[in-house]
């Protein structure tokens, strides 16, 4: 077992004190604590910046948030943020000169590249945005899905800034006749030997989303690291993680969806035993959603008396209205406070519910509406590869309170 450096002092700590720790009473909480230390993973190299203490390391291009880590902030640290890399991240020498980068802009009138430079003098803008992995919730799916059992940390409230997509599209003239996707590849390199459209990244989504998308090279204040996607990224408001394309390197405005293996048969939400192909519906604009980040059941019991029911609501691609909270798995429901700034449509919201608790065993439920009146639904709908799940159900949590 390896271990990062970051992660030495505290594990060697828990585990050296296990025993003396157990004469005062701790020791299921310290037997938990060193069994989790003896399979963590430690972070992969090109996140090792990250904070390893907030997070949980399915593989080197896959990490989740701990639920516990959201707090009751609104904005996500990029250090807690989770990870998603379908392919081997770029070489960190993209980033020695950010403005060198460029990006092909391609179905305008003008078609032709741009660096990042040159962006920079076309405009900006911020947007604070839900980024969700399309697989977050699939943990809870009975059948197990293949890929990561995600539960609900494939997820981050971040901010974004760069120039808006459409200045760069008015800038090349508008678009060329017939555009009707928004295709955009990410500047892996591909490994040799396989066929390209099997493995790049690229994405396409309706022209609608023009309207709100950006070519960013900044995440929460920050030039991008290599690991979001830095230099340049293509940032696609209200739809999932997946076509937010990092290390943007072209952006095709298309009369067609690409026929990249990503788009054409992955990433679609098809029945249980079947095989995805282009008929099946694919990931694209996100679904009304809420989960309680606390208490948890892994914080031990909750204290009886006054409770602070805490969590995070957003609409997806429409605006959030209001969030509900069942203290009686979902029997009945009662509107939690929204808290702390509303940071747009596309920002997630934290929510409160203060509740005096006797002695019992509780299920805490959430529930969301959207501004359409869409109500998170109680049931996932069951599909193969475990997309889209936005169970109030699958996110309840138990809790024993004392
Ligand atoms: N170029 C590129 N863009 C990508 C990916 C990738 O592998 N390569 N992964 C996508 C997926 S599936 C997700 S969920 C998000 C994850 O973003 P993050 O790692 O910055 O959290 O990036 C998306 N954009
Ligand atoms: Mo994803």
């Amino acid at each position: 077992m390896q271990e990062t450096p970051t992660s030495l002092p505290r594990r060697h700590l828990l585990v050296g004190s296990a025993s003396a720790l157990a004469g005062v009473g701790l020791a299921t909480w310290t037997q938990g604590a060193v069994a989790q230390a003896a399979t963590a993973k430690p972070l992969p190299a090109f996140v090792s910046w990250k904070d390893a203490s907030a997070l949980i390391v399915h593989s080197s291009s896959t990490l989740e948030t701990k639920r516990s880590a959201f707090g009751t902030s609104v904005i996500t640290p990029s250090e807690q943020l989770f990870i998603r890399n379908n392919l081997n991240a770029p070489d960190a020498s993209i980033l020695d000169n950010r403005d060198a980068w460029t990006v092909s802009i391609e179905g305008v009138k003008s078609p032709r590249e741009l660096s990042v430079a040159e962006l920079k003098t076309l405009g900006i803008e911020t947007v604070a945005m839900v980024l969700q992995c399309s697989g977050n919730g699939r943990g809870f799916f009975p059948h197990k899905p293949s890929g990561t059992p995600w539960t609900v940390g494939a997820a981050g409230c971040v901010v974004w800034s760069g120039v808006p997509l459409k200045n760069v599209v008015q800038a090349l003239g508008g678009l060329a006749d017939g555009a009707r996707y928004i295709t955009g590849t990410g500047g892996e390199k591909i490994p040799d030997g396989v066929d390209p459209n099997s493995v790049k990244v690229e994405r396409s989504v309706p022209i609608a989303a023009l309207e709100d998308a950006l070519l960013a090279w900044e995440l929460n204040g920050s030039p991008i690291s290599l690991a979001h996607g830095g230099p340049l990224r293509l940032i696609v408001p209200g739809y999932t993680g997946v076509n937010n394309i990092k290390y943007v390197k072209t952006v095709a405005f298309t009369p067609k969806e690409t026929t990249a293996g990503i788009m054409a048969n992955r990433y679609r939400v098809s029945p249980v035993g079947t095989k995805a192909t282009s008929e099946h519906e694919s990931v694209l604009g996100m679904n009304v959603k809420s989960w309680i980040n606390g208490p948890l059941p892994e914080d031990g019991n909750v204290k009886a008396g006054r409770v602070q029911i805490h969590g995070v609501a957003f609409g997806g691609i429409e605006a959030l209205r209001g969030v509900e909270v069942s203290l009686d798995g979902g029997k009945t429901w009662q509107a939690a406070r929204l808290v702390g700034p509303d940071l747009g449509k596309y920002a997630w919201r934290q929510f409160v519910f203060s509740a005096d608790l006797k002695p019992g065993t509780y299920t805490l439920a959430s529930r969301a509406t959207d501004a359409k009146g869409t109500v998170q639904p109680e049931q996932r709908v069951e599909n193969q590869d475990g997309y889209n799940n936005n169970s109030w159900r699958d996110h309840a949590v138990q809790v024993t309170v004392a």
